[in-house]
């Protein structure tokens, strides 16, 4: 496609396959993809795809679904071999990735199959652009690659391409609107959905299945019933036959995405009924079909009064949805944030997800830089969501071994020709694809696997250099010690120290002039900390055994408490705002030094964004560290410039 950065899929990944003998044996639509490809591959670098005497044979043996394959190298030859067209696929996207490797060598059998059977992306894309929002909320990558000028778009060449990355990367879903559902998006359950159906047949060329969001009113308004009372009969049947109609058009529909009685959203509040009531009234209805309701579980009380020290918003969603272990449908599935406010630089992890074992729970990232640079800053967070799923929910079971209901990330990809807006944010989405197919994988290992499909060798060092510590330093000049927020109101972007301070939203700081922090101790504060299981709620409690870089989120501590690093609090603020900022001066001098081994264009969109990363981060720093020197009234040990 012209103009259009090839991301991790430049032509010439596909040389060691393009110039081999591959035979393919099999038949279905996923087939036809993967014969496509090589055929297109040998065009290119003079291969072919044979009868016989093959290096590389593709073979796809039944028709079960399964997205698991086999990788055998003997005799000189490899061999993938798959009992579904998924599979098949994935497969042979594995030998994309290994390269020579996957040519080399002898004997080697391995079987890879995903650790989630769902690997999703929500796109927060509205049909028509919203007058606050823009087309894409929280997009920071252009328009939307669904949906141009109030409809879905004609040329669905940029939506295959999409898919075609994604199955790459091992995604198997998407929704492909906002979970904020407006009038003209929550028509697209109804009258529009043949406009979701073209979007759909273009994904499905790659094993991805179409979700959609839609409005727990829908009953009301597109229906003209005048309840959508989870429990009344009519609203039931509504449901059911709507759904019957979308599976008419999309056989192979991945089901609902509902954010009910949050921000504004209607639910089953309105009508005195559960949660639980709500999402498994979707859940019937998509059940024949063989869909599933993805319910999300963030709902909190965004107008709270600030003075009100009795509410916690971290607490909310363990409040509203534990009590209701154990009633979810099969095919009803918890959407649940990482962590317990909204996609902070650093959270600890929701304690809802250890806490609900009778319910299937689906963990939600955020792939679109919200609060993490809006992707003009360099913010890799493989190393934030690989902490996510590894860490032991009871000292032990780790996240991602209890996301039965999958992995799913928010969406930072639009219509830009680079796709995410800034080129190395496509390392997010590549990463989440990955993490979602093996959590507990290396991220640094998915870090060089994405460099050298997307950079070649050239540049690695230097590209690697840039991301591998991106997330820290972010952590670093922004919001220190897991206090959260402190940004601009509205839309996210830049600091505001006391922004949300006195706000509806329930994300305060509750900075004076003796120290800072929100008290979530049982013994003293709000109580969150006593939501954990053990080994953690212990560890949150005390002040002792807290890990810093979540101290604020669990403590009010003076601005002379000493850390485990053996700085105090307000020290380690000016610290690391120095620093962080002298970690992006260095990244943006090695970018420059790339220039010659890196394509000029990506080159030159990634250099623009170093300058605003910079004076932004400079930004950060400065009322940071003045506000907290004006509060406190401590100097820096080093005396350093603050104003
Ligand atoms: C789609 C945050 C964002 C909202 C978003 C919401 C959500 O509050 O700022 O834009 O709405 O999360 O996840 O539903």
């Amino acid at each position: 496609m012209q103009g259009v950065d090839p991301a991790w899929l430049p032509d010439g990944v596909f040389r060691p396959i393009g110039t081999r003998r591959t035979l393919i044996r099999g038949s279905g639509p996923l087939v036809d993809t993967v014969r496509a490809e090589v055929a297109q591959a040998c065009a290119r670098f003079g291969g072919a795809v044979v009868r016989a005497d093959p290096d590389l044979v593709l073979e796809l043996t039944g028709d079960d679904g399964s997205e698991a394959f086999t990788y055998d190298r003997r005799g000189g030859c490899t061999t993938v071999t798959a009992s579904g067209g998924a599979g098949l696929l994935y497969g042979f996207f594995h030998v994309v990735r290994l390269a020579e490797a996957a040519f080399l060598g002898e004997a080697r059998r391995e079987r890879h199959r995903p650790g989630l059977a769902l690997r999703m992306l929500d796109h927060w894309d509205n049909v028509s652009v919203h007058p606050v929002m823009g087309q894409v909320e929280r997009g920071y990558a252009g328009g939307s690659l669904f949906w141009q000028d109030g409809r879905a778009r004609g040329d669905l060449d940029r939506v295959r391409a999409y898919g075609r990355l994604l199955a790459a990367c091992g995604i198997n879903a998407v929704a492909v609107n906002n979970v904020n559902v407006h009038a003209a998006e929550a028509r697209l359950l109804t009258d529009r959905l043949p406009e979701v159906a073209d979007i759909a047949g273009a994904l499905r060329l790659y094993g991805i299945r179409t979700h959609l969001s839609v409005t727990f009113a829908a009953p009301v308004v597109l229906g003209g019933l005048e309840t959508a009372d989870p429990l009344d009969a009519e609203v039931r049947e509504w449901w059911g036959g709507a759904t019957a109609r979308v599976y008419s058009e999309i056989p192979d529909f991945g089901g609902f995405v509902v954010k009910a009685d949050s921000e504004g959203q209607p639910g089953p509040f309105a009508y005195g009924r559960t949660h639980a009531d709500g999402a498994n009234m979707l859940a019937a209805a998509l059940e024949p079909h063989g869909g599933t309701v993805h319910w999300r579980a963030f709902v909190y009380d965004h107008r709270q009064d600030w003075r009100d020290r009795s509410t916690d918003r971290a607490r909310a969603a363990y409040d509203h949805f534990v009590p209701l272990d154990g009633e979810f449908a099969d095919n009803a599935v918890l959407q649940v944030k990482h962590g317990p406010m909204d996609f902070q630089v650093r959270e600890p992890v929701s304690p809802l997800i250890g806490a609900m074992p009778g319910t299937r729970l689906a963990v939600e990232l955020q792939a679109t830089q919200e609060y993490t640079g809006q992707q003009r800053h360099v913010c890799w967070l493989g190393p934030m969501w690989s902490e996510v799923l590894r860490f032991g929910i009871d000292g032990e079971s780790s996240v991602g071994s209890r996301a039965h209901g999958g992995l799913v990330a928010v969406s930072d990809v639009g219509d830009d020709p680079f796709w995410t807006g800034h080129p190395l944010a496509q390392a997010n989405l590549y990463t989440f694809g990955r993490l979602a197919w093996e959590p507990a994988a290396d991220p640094d290992g998915i870090l060089d696997e994405w460099i050298g499909l997307t950079f070649g060798d050239g540049p690695a060092a230097g590209v690697r250099a840039v991301l591998a510590g991106s997330w820290r330093t972010y952590e670093k000049y922004t919001a220190p010690l897991g206090v959260g927020f402190m940004v601009q109101p509205g839309h996210h972007y830049g600091p505001s120290v006391d922004g949300y301070e006195y706000s509806p939203w329930g994300t305060y700081h509750f900075a004076d002039r003796d120290g800072i922090g929100v008290d979530r101790s049982v013994r003293s504060g709000t109580g969150y900390a006593g939501q954990y299981a053990k080994p953690w709620a212990e560890v949150y409690e005390s002040l002792e055994t807290c890990p810093d870089e979540l101290l604020l989120f669990f403590h009010h501590v003076s601005y002379g408490h000493m850390l485990k690093s053996g700085k105090t609090v307000i020290q380690h603020i000016y610290d690391t705002h120095f620093e962080g900022v002298e970690e992006v001066e260095a990244g943006r001098e090695v970018w420059a030094s790339l220039a010659e081994l890196v394509d000029p264009a990506r080159h030159a969109r990634v250099a623009e964004r170093f300058e605003e990363q910079l004076r932004s981060a400079r930004e950060w720093r400065d009322q940071v560290n003045s506000y907290f020197f004006r509060k406190s009234g401590v100097p820096d040990a080093r005396r350093r410039r603050i104003y």
